[in-house]
């Protein structure tokens, strides 16, 4: 089936739901027999990115090396998302610039820190908060609002389904698929 490949770019806060929104519209491109690929925390910050933590230099290596494998998805033709808080505007901006003109898709999942923290699913922030983790996004490390996004998801009023046909509307609307 015929798809123009791009980088479906989730950035947000831990617990804003870039991952689940992100394999919703993975499910969905499956389903309609596209070819995707999602990287997330759970094959890369455990594999490729093992070493790194999350000082702003590891977190600056870690969107590094995502922006690379997302552009060698990208030449293989393949539409690929990444699901990571990707704080920092600058190495989002460098992500954008690796790629040509089209193929990166910033998506803001705009969720509320105290929305996070109230989910709180692996009591991180909770830990944040007591000082038994340090350097939390949204706590004691910086999170770059996005200004403009290509799309902005705003997650509290809208289910997950809503979230996931919100970005394939857009894919449509701009012909990638
Ligand atoms: C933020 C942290 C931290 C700190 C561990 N700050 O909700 P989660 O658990 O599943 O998602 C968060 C994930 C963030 O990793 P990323 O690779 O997306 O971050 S970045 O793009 O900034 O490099 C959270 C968990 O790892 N986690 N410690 N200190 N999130």
């Amino acid at each position: 089936k015929k798809q123009r490949p791009c980088l479906l770019w989730y950035t947000g806060l831990s617990g804003s739901g870039k991952s689940t929104v992100a394999n919703a519209v993975d499910t969905l491109l499956f389903e309609r027999g596209f070819h995707s690929y999602l990287l997330d925390g759970d094959n890369v910050r455990h594999g490729l990115n093992g070493d790194l933590g999350f000082s702003d230099q590891d977190r600056i290596e870690n969107i590094r090396r995502i922006s690379e494998v997302g552009k060698l998805f990208i030449d293989a033709g393949m539409i690929v998302s990444t699901a990571f808080i990707s704080p920092f505007a600058a190495e989002r901006k460098v992500a954008k610039n690796m790629l040509e003109q089209g193929e990166f898709i910033e998506i803001y999942i705009d969720t509320p820190i105290a929305v996070c923290e109230q989910r709180d699913p692996k009591g991180l922030y909770k830990k944040a908060r007591s000082g038994d983790i340090k350097d939390f996004t949204g706590i004691d490390s910086t999170y770059d609002v996005p200004l403009t996004p290509d799309i902005h998801i705003k997650t509290e009023k809208l289910s997950i389904v809503q979230c996931a046909e919100q970005i394939i509307h857009y894919l449509i609307a701009h012909q990638y698929i």
